[in-house]
């Protein structure tokens, strides 16, 4: 029995139980003079969410009803519904549910209140003899059970003749006013729960009712006072709605763990000092991805058999999908295989633009570590360094993860010989919104191809283009594919520039929906240009408003803004563009960064981000780290320490110094979120099920509560307390690939600072001299020179520098040269170990190319140290 069968036949069973066993009338508490609201959006105002359907056709808004039509003929009732989640159930307190409802023809339409997952035990239902005219029900009845989440489903299946099905204002009123919920904030004083690293910056939040300053204690495990000192009152913090000070114990350096803050007769939660905080953060933010794979079966012996299970969606029944999917109705007449790719969050949904995003920080995370002097050419992501089947197979894990991902949106291109050809379709996802937990293996909705937009094509032509160039050095095939892949795309995109997705395409999946592609425009020139080297990429990304314009909005960059990407990968991936134009563009990295660091300052939680309401969205969390992203990638370019502190402090802010007083990283922190919504980690719902794996991000607060169980748990929060550890509350508490790429880059990126000890001044600089192609084209010749600017002697070196694409040395001269990847390993010979202060030594080599952009070297080291570039 496939688990819906089995869901259903409960379902059934417990239908006619909740018949028995409700009446109306047997009250055991007055109910209160106006009884409160429980359903969201029951008039349909505003649109269909949070509704959802099962089974149906379609579900959507006509003339102000929510409206479903369904197929005749299906067995049971409840083989198709309509419904509302996370609706809290008091015991023993009454209710009023009342509904208009019509039916065209005219059939039965059974309104059941049950457990919104297994066994869906049933409280209370009651059966409509719908007909084209429209009639009122209203019942009153006593809630057996509590219940925070239960599940109103109007079922509608089971009429021999199909159906047209309409509701409006839906009502369930009652309930015993509800405890304010409070949350469980743990000690008052806030700190980075994981813990801080030795030269970095050391902040903590006190909640306090205090206004004067309150001495602080730092204390080791054995509760011996290791540092003192005063706090700052801050006053008001606008974020949480609460008296704060703040304390910074930076100046203490010395590693320990089981640190504590002691603060107003509070003690914090344990943390560490310690250098190498983040390096297992960064394998298991990247670790996430394989988990979440599409078309594999998850291998226990690499990530704990907990996390094991079979391939999802690779047509063994009961999944009906991807490798043969049709297209939603009237969309295409073809049908493509779209296997593979990761589950976008919660849901079983595959988006191109969403799949972009996380792609291209992936990959990013991996290229930085050919340009950014702490990287130290990805020995860290090197191959063998994550639990992926593909380890140990030459090429670097990160990139076989973001490959798993490449390879399913190359084949979400529209192929040639079709209408739009070139195109990629913005998602695949089920027909119908499934409940939760479910297994990838066991849902057996229909999936369907969603027409192709400008967004996703340009996403593709985007990451594509990464993958050409990074790709080159390891698979020339898998790189040729992405390069032409990315070109068509771009052509499509070019010829189809307003075909947007629709904003209410949302029914068994998210929308990701977005009508401005000006800036998905600039993003892929500017990958394009950066691989190819072209002009007529150059032409276009010049061209853009976004070339110039303020990419680094305050409140971050996400899926729907992406001129931030292009920004800053012209920034600090090698290319052509005039000097001029390189140190414009590099400034406008620091001058957000620097408007980064201003926000921080002001935030009494230090995070880069504002402290209103709007500032506290779906997702945010992605955005505030993304925020940090932009102050890296500032540290990277200039060196300077502040930078690399704002992205610590923004980490800080993650793992626990906020107002929830927890983190929002699985198995990071004393008090980290677990219950993330999501229907393979149903842990809170089915206790067989895993929680998600270590290192999964949650969404975090949204001051717009857009999920019902938010919205009655919280309305009237302040917006760093809009969020809740629970499965139910899918707006402030997913996963999602674009969110744990974020965190993988910076976690890669923070682990890469070991003790972040003062930035040391350069003791070399070095010119990278290209002589420019050979004839045909098939190679060149360069020549490095490394000047000792240092005052000691220099006695052996090795210098390391990365090619941007799949230039390949051939032979070299002054020195004994090997290559990996794309990276070049050069070491004296005898006769040229030494470089006295002051002196140079020069070594040469020639190597071959198929062609692309081929810019001088961004980043020459030295014996481990970045030079500067003469
Ligand atoms: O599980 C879905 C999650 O991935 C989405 O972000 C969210 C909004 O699109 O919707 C979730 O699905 C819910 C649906 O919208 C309404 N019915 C219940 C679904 C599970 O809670
Ligand atoms: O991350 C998305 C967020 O920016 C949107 O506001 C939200 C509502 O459209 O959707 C989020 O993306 C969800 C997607 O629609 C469906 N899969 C789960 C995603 C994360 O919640």
């Amino acid at each position: 029995m496939t688990p819906s069968r089995r869901r259903l036949a409960v379902l059934a069973a417990a239908t006619t139980v909740a018949l028995v066993g409700a009446s109306a009338g047997t009250a055991f508490a007055d109910p209160p003079a106006d009884p409160p609201e429980q359903i969201r959006n029951g008039d349909f105002s505003d649109g269909s969410s949070p509704w959802f359907s099962y089974g149906t056709n379609s579900l959507g808004v006509v003339d102000g009803q929510l409206c479903a039509t369904v197929t005749g003929g299906l067995a049971n009732p409840w083989d198709a519904g309509i419904g509302h989640d996370a609706l809290p159930l008091i015991a023993g307190a009454e209710y009023t549910l009342g509904f208009d409802v019509t039916a065209t023809p005219g059939g039965a339409v059974t309104a059941v209140l049950q457990l919104g997952s297994e066994p869906y035990t049933g409280y209370y239902s009651v059966t409509a003899a719908a007909t084209p005219t429209q009639q009122r029900v209203e019942r009153t009845f006593v809630a057996p059970n509590d219940d925070d989440r239960a599940q109103l489903i109007f079922q509608v299946g089971g009429s021999a003749e199909a159906q047209t099905i309409c509701l409006d204002n839906v009502s369930l009123r009652g309930g015993n006013p509800r405890e304010p919920y409070v949350p469980d904030t743990g000690p008052r004083v806030r700190v980075n729960q994981v813990g801080y690293l030795p030269g970095g910056p050391k902040n903590a939040t006190i909640v306090t009712e205090a206004t004067e300053a309150l001495p602080w204690q730092l204390q080791a495990a054995s509760g011996a006072v290791l540092a003192q000192g005063t706090t700052t009152p801050r006053g008001i913090d606008p974020a949480s709605a609460e008296n704060v000070h703040s304390v910074d114990f930076s100046a203490y350096r010395t590693p320990g763990r089981g640190l504590t803050l002691a603060v107003d007769g509070e003690i914090s939660h344990p943390f560490d000092i310690s250098g190498t905080l983040y390096d297992q953060l960064r394998s298991d933010a990247l670790q996430f991805f394989y988990i979440q794979r599409s078309g594999i079966a998850i291998d226990g012996d690499l990530v704990g058999e907990e996390y094991a299970r079979p391939a999802g969606h690779l047509d063994v029944p009961p999944n009906q999908g991807d490798t043969d999917v049709p297209c939603q109705p009237g969309v295409c007449d073809y049908r493509l295989d779209v296997r593979g790719g990761w589950y976008d969050a919660g849901d079983h949904g595959k988006y191109v633009v969403n799949g972009g995003i996380a792609t291209y920080q992936l990959l990013s995370t991996f290229e930085r570590t050919k340009n950014a002097a702490t990287a130290g050419f990805g020995a860290a992501l090197g191959d063998g360094t994550l639990r992926v089947p593909e380890r140990d197979n030459g090429v670097p894990d990160v990139l076989d993860e973001a490959r798993w991902e490449l390879e399913f949106l190359l084949r979400m291109q529209v192929p040639a010989g079709n209408p739009l050809a070139g195109m990629a379709h913005h998602k695949i996802h089920d027909r119908n919104w499934t409940g939760l937990p479910l297994q990838p293996e066991d849902d057996d909705e229909l999936r369907e191809l969603h027409p192709p937009s400008t967004a996703a094509t340009l996403n593709l032509a985007a990451v594509a283009a990464q993958c050409a160039r990074l790709f080159a050095p390891y698979d020339t095939a898998f790189a040729q594919r992405c390069g032409t892949a990315a070109k068509t795309a771009y052509t499509a995109a070019k010829a189809n520039p307003t075909r947007y997705a629709s904003p209410t395409d949302g029914n068994g999946g998210g929308a990701y929906s977005d009508d401005d592609v000006t800036d998905e425009f600039y993003w892929a020139a500017v990958e394009l240009y950066l691989t190819t080297g072209e002009r007529t990429y150059l032409t276009d990304l010049t061209a853009s408003p976004h070339h110039t314009g303020d990419v680094f909005d305050v409140r971050g960059f996400a899926w729907p803004s992406v001129a931030a990407l292009g920004r800053l990968d012209l920034a600090t991936v090698p290319n052509g563009l005039p000097a001029a134009e390189l140190t414009r563009i590099r400034a406008s990295v620091t001058a957000a960064a620097d408007d980064y660091l201003a926000e921080i300052g002001r935030q009494a939680y230090g995070l880069p981000m504002p402290g209103d309401p709007g500032s506290y969205f779906w997702g945010g969390n992605g955005n505030v780290i993304n925020n940090a992203i932009v102050l890296a990638t500032a540290f990277d370019l200039t060196r300077e320490e502040r930078y690399r502190d704002g992205a610590v402090q923004t980490m800080d802010y993650i793992l626990g110094r906020n107002a929830l007083n927890i983190s929002y990283v699985t198995g990071w922190g004393e008090h980290a979120a677990k219950n993330q919504h999501s229907r393979i980690f149903g842990n809170q719902l089915d206790p067989s099920l895993p929680n998600p794996p270590a290192g999964s991000l949650a969404g975090g607060p949204n001051a717009a509560l857009q999920d019902p169980f938010a919205e009655q748990l919280l309305a009237g929060c302040a917006p760093m307390f809009c969020y809740v550890d629970d499965i139910a509350s899918y707006a402030t508490n997913e996963v999602a690939i674009n969110w744990n790429s974020a965190l993988a880059w910076l976690a890669s990126f923070l682990a890469d600072q070991g003790d972040a000890a003062a930035v040391p001044a350069p003791t070399c600089a070095v010119t990278y001299t290209n002589y420019g192609h050979w004839q045909g084209g098939t190679g060149f010749t360069a020549q490095v020179t490394i000047r000792n600017t240092g005052t000691a002697t220099v006695n052996g070196w090795t210098a390391r520098f990365a090619f941007t694409g799949d230039a390949k040395v051939r032979e070299a001269w002054m020195a004994d040269v090997t290559q990996s990847g794309a990276t070049v390993t050069a070491k004296n010979e005898s006769y040229n170990a030494r470089i006295n202060p002051g002196g140079t030594v020069t070594f040469g080599f020639n190597a071959t190319t198929g062609g692309g952009a081929n810019p001088s070297s961004g980043l020459v080291t030295v014996n481990g140290g970045a030079c500067a570039a003469s």
